[in-house]
């Protein structure tokens, strides 16, 4: 019996249920670089050459190891650049009796698999990704016992479930969260530690090469590039956050400062969204530094929260309610987006800090995805797709079953609240209040209307304006709701006039790439 199984190039984990049972005698590998992989949404520089290089290091350890592997580079002339193609092709050149593949990260590629018994004539088996706490029919479960509504719900069941943080039934430390500890803004003083980078060895400059030559138009610098793209400079990253960055990662989570592109994140989602890193090790490596007394309980807690918690969460949402779940625009969004988020040419600050670190790095942390170019896209209505397409195509770790969740539920409401019972909506004074950029900003953040206001602040009237029916019968938007009634009729007036001349003075030119669908 020959299997031909395939491995996508963020299943990098020598764990991967496909390869479990694997026969070196019989069985052949196939991983292929393809451009429609590349070019779906104009992926990142630095994206493409880290899952290259990445896939390119893990075959050369598969060899390694006795496997055969066959391997499609991206310059290979015969290459259909599709992973349709590429697996029609490995079939007729090895005449498998199978086709096995570990489930992918992504509802658009699942479909693909799907076809390919019926296009090929051949038996496909699809294995559950077992690199996950909590597996897709495990959550398909507790969504329909209605314990998926909340993710702090979950995430309890996950601590209970794991044992992690748990000690005899109750949380580690007497309570589940330590959110509350964790959202100072960065002292003075406080130097966040230089970062570990790993040099391109010769594998990398070659696909560094290729990147350079064959996706120049894309988005990104594509050099400087340090991200890990083995496993051994994936577990030296994670051991370097743990030692390094781990003790204050809870304290200044939320903190956001000008040149400071890290501060104390972790830096792990591309490794982790690989596979070269697993969530389980991260997990237990986090649980033992708080036990051998090296980081306290709310960075640990908080830390474990994100990939426990939040990033199981979220996958089990996107596999839920796939596909529906895109198409969804509960707020009706319908604005193209900006150049600036490609350009990051913008008298604000704070957006052209993200998009500049977004740029050079492929990389921004959560608070500046969720609250500053996010919380922009939410306030100025535009299209979910559209921005669906910049975050998948910006970061290196962007993986549409983690992505999409995040954009369309956790930060554009589009969903109406599945994943969120409220939006996260903050005008210019929570972007003051958690860093440094409005001191340096051509706007005024203690100016609410006018050519010097800082837009955030009528836009974020102006947003709970133009939803006002809607989260009036939301209790957890009561609040801003009622300052708004309490305004003068005038004054409504003027913020609308403010957001819609400042949202129609920005240049857009459209999506930079058909948008998916
Ligand atoms: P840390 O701050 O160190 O957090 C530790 C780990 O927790 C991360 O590596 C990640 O695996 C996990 N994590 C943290 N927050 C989340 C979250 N909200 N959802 C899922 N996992 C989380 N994360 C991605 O991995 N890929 C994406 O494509 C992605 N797109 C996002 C889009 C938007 C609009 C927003 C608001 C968030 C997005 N996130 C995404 C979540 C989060 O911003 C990143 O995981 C995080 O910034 C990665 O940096 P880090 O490894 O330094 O994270
Ligand atoms: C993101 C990406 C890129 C840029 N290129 C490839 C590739 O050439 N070959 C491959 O197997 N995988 C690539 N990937 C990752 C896939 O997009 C990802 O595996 C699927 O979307 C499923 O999550
Ligand atoms: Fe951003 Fe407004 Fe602050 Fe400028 S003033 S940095 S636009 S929040």
């Amino acid at each position: 019996m020959r299997r031909l199984i395939l491995i996508l190039g963020d299943q990098l984990s020598h764990s991967l249920s496909a390869l479990a049972d694997l026969d070196p005698q019989a069985d052949i590998v196939l991983m292929a670089e393809v451009a429609e992989e590349a070019q779906y949404v104009p992926h990142h520089k630095q994206k493409i050459a880290l899952l290259l290089s990445a896939m390119r290091h893990f075959a050369t350890g598969l060899r390694a190891r006795g496997v055969t592997v066959d391997y499609v580079r991206l310059d290979d002339p015969a290459n259909s650049h599709s992973f349709s193609g590429e697996v029609a092709r490995a079939a007729a050149r090895h005449h498998p009796d199978q086709i096995l593949v570990t489930e992918p990260g992504e509802w658009r590629v699942l479909q693909m698999i799907e076809g390919w018994q019926r296009a090929l004539n051949l038996p496909v088996t699809i294995r559950p990704d077992d690199r996950f706490f909590c597996s897709r029919a495990e959550f398909a479960a507790l969504a329909k016992a209605g314990k998926t509504s909340r993710m702090e719900y979950f995430y309890r069941d996950m601590r209970r479930k794991t044992g992690i943080l748990m000690d005899q039934g109750a949380p580690v430390g007497g309570q589940w969260n330590f959110d509350s500890d964790n959202r100072k803004p960065l002292s003075k003083g406080a130097r966040p530690p230089a970062r570990r980078r790993f040099a391109p060895d010769a594998i990398t400059r070659e696909v560094l090469e290729m990147v350079a030559e064959r996706f120049a138009d894309h988005f990104g610098d594509l050099e400087p590039f340090g991200w890990p793209v083995t496993r051994a400079e994936a577990l030296a990253a994670l051991d370097h956050f743990i030692t390094d960055a781990l003790p204050l990662f809870g304290d200044v989570q939320d903190a956001m400062k000008a040149g400071e592109d890290f501060l104390y994140h972790s830096l792990l989602s591309p490794a982790l969204n690989c596979g070269l890193l697993l969530p389980q090790e991260v997990c237990a490596a986090a649980e033992a530094a708080y036990k051998a007394g090296h980081a306290p309980l709310n960075a640990v807690e908080g830390f474990i929260r994100q990939v426990l918690g939040w990033r199981e969460y979220v996958r089990g949402i996107y596999w839920v309610e796939m596909p529906g779940y895109a198409a969804t625009n509960a707020l009706n969004a319908h604005l193209p987006l900006p150049d600036l988020y490609w350009t990051g040419d913008t008298p604000m600050r704070c957006m052209a800090e993200a998009v500049s670190t977004t740029r050079r790095t492929g990389y921004a942390h959560h608070i500046q995805r969720l609250m500053v170019t996010g919380n922009f896209a939410l306030l100025a209505g535009l299209a979910p797709a559209a921005v669906e397409e910049w975050y998948l195509a910006v970061y290196v770790d962007a993986f549409e079953w983690v992505e999409l969740p995040n954009t369309h539920g956790m930060v554009l409401h589009a969903d109406g609240g599945r994943l969120g019972s409220k939006p996260y909506a903050a005008s210019g004074a929570y972007i003051n209040r958690m860093s440094d950029y409005c001191r340096g900003c051509a706007y005024d953040v203690a100016e609410k209307l006018g050519p010097k206001a800082c837009p955030f602040n009528y836009l974020y009237w102006d947003f709970i304006d133009r939803h006002e029916a809607r989260f009036a019968r939301n209790p957890r938007m009561a609040m801003p709701v009622r300052t708004l009634r309490a305004m003068e009729p005038s004054r409504r007036e003027a913020i609308r006039a403010d957001a819609t001349a400042f949202l129609d003075s920005l240049p857009s030119s459209g999506p930079a790439w058909p948008l998916r669908g």
